[in-house]
């Protein structure tokens, strides 16, 4: 399987440097040793120093090559695999066929070379079809910090990706019984990235122009990220969050950044939908400053200024990062499921001092 691939890969790339070069494994992937080996230094114990880069980078590496960041670690940290051993488990999750220009991508980058010509050319094309985003959709992004992208995917496609997830949650839909007779992972977050479906939504060119048009380039990364199933509350299986939260550090200086997610089923505002504090990623900052001295921003309860944001099978929620945001009770009669997404440029700067 891994010689079928090494054979697909003969053919004009990016060259890596030779210091570099010497770090690549079966699978032609520059970082990826590295990567390994850090992580497994670390396991062991030894102390080795991250530079901001490496993060940088790892995430890089990943999100290129569609692993998503938890999985991969439990993986290197439960079983602290040989490189080769790694590399075949990488492969796995493809079904034994990297994409060889998502390869080349990787290894430019690594290299600091330019793109290949067909992806330059991709990617220029992208940025030629017509927007996704009204005028309108970019003024409300503006003034509220989210926005609908509606029908990103078909409702068919949202349909087929649903019962993947039921399938896989071994749940029957049509019977509330089994939605609560185990643990879904944790709280609503669900370990389950590679299906079809899931890898097809995340080619969805409608979302990509979205948050090309959102970023100025549509030269971005995707993230491979959970999904999540959120049943109607009960008493013995109370809603479990997440409440309000920012996933990004409140050190200033704060910059742009995005999160998504596809609503897999219709959701109306009761039932467990997404909500965000519109508007907050204007005034954060501000708000911040404003604060007692010695309050924990991340105690404030903001609750009262939630929306829920209310959408159909196939729409897709994009919203700055700047939100407080979190999922909401389900009080209605069907599960919330959803997928998340997000993508961002290579330059993407996080602050990477956690407050
Ligand atoms: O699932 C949701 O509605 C919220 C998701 C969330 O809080 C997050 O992605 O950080």
């Amino acid at each position: 399987m891994l010689s079928k691939f090494i054979n697909s890969l003969k053919r004009p790339r990016a060259r890596p440097e030779a210091d570099e070069a010497a770090e690549i494994g079966q699978l032609g992937v520059l970082h990826l040793k590295p990567f390994w080996a850090r992580t497994l230094a670390k396991r062991n114990g030894v102390f080795v120093e991250t530079t901001d880069r490496d993060w940088r980078f790892d995430n890089l590496l990943l999100n290129g090559l569609g692993l998503p960041l938890e999985e991969t670690l439990q993986y290197l940290l439960g079983s602290a695999p040989s490189f080769a051993e790694f590399e075949s488990w990488v492969l796995s999750k493809h079904n034994g066929q990297l994409d060889p220009p998502q390869i080349d991508r990787l290894n430019s980058l690594f290299s600091g070379q330019p793109y290949p010509l067909a992806l330059q050319q991709s990617l220029q094309e992208l940025e030629a079809e017509p927007d996704v985003l009204s005028a309108e959709d970019l003024a409300f992004w503006a003034e509220h910090g989210y926005v609908i992208v509606r029908g990103a995917i078909s409702k068919e496609q949202a349909r087929a990706t649903e019962n993947a997830v039921w399938e896989a949650l071994g749940m029957d839909p049509q019977n509330p019984a089994t939605w609560y007779q185990k643990r879904i992972g944790k709280g609503i977050m669900m370990e389950f990235y590679h299906h079809p479906t899931l890898q097809a939504n995340r080619q969805s060119r409608r979302i990509h122009k979205a948050f090309a048009q959102l970023w100025g380039t549509a030269d971005l990364w995707k993230t491979t990220d959970r999904t999540s199933f959120n049943p109607p509350e009960t008493t013995a299986l109370p809603f479990q969050g997440p409440h309000l939260h920012w996933d990004l550090s409140l050190e200033p200086p704060f910059h742009f950044g995005t999160q998504g997610l596809l609503y897999l089923c219709d959701t109306p505002a009761e039932q467990g939908a997404f909500c965000c504090v519109p508007g907050f990623h204007r005034t954060l900052e501000t708000w911040l400053a404003s604060l007692p001295p010695g309050t924990d921003p991340r105690r404030v309860n903001l609750d009262a200024q939630a929306v829920p944001i209310a959408a159909e099978a196939g729409d897709f929620v994009i919203w700055h990062h700047m939100l407080p945001h979190g999922s909401s009770p389900n009080r209605g009669h069907y599960p919330r499921i959803v997928q998340y997404l997000n993508m961002y440029p290579v330059n993407f700067q996080e602050t990477m001092a956690w407050l």
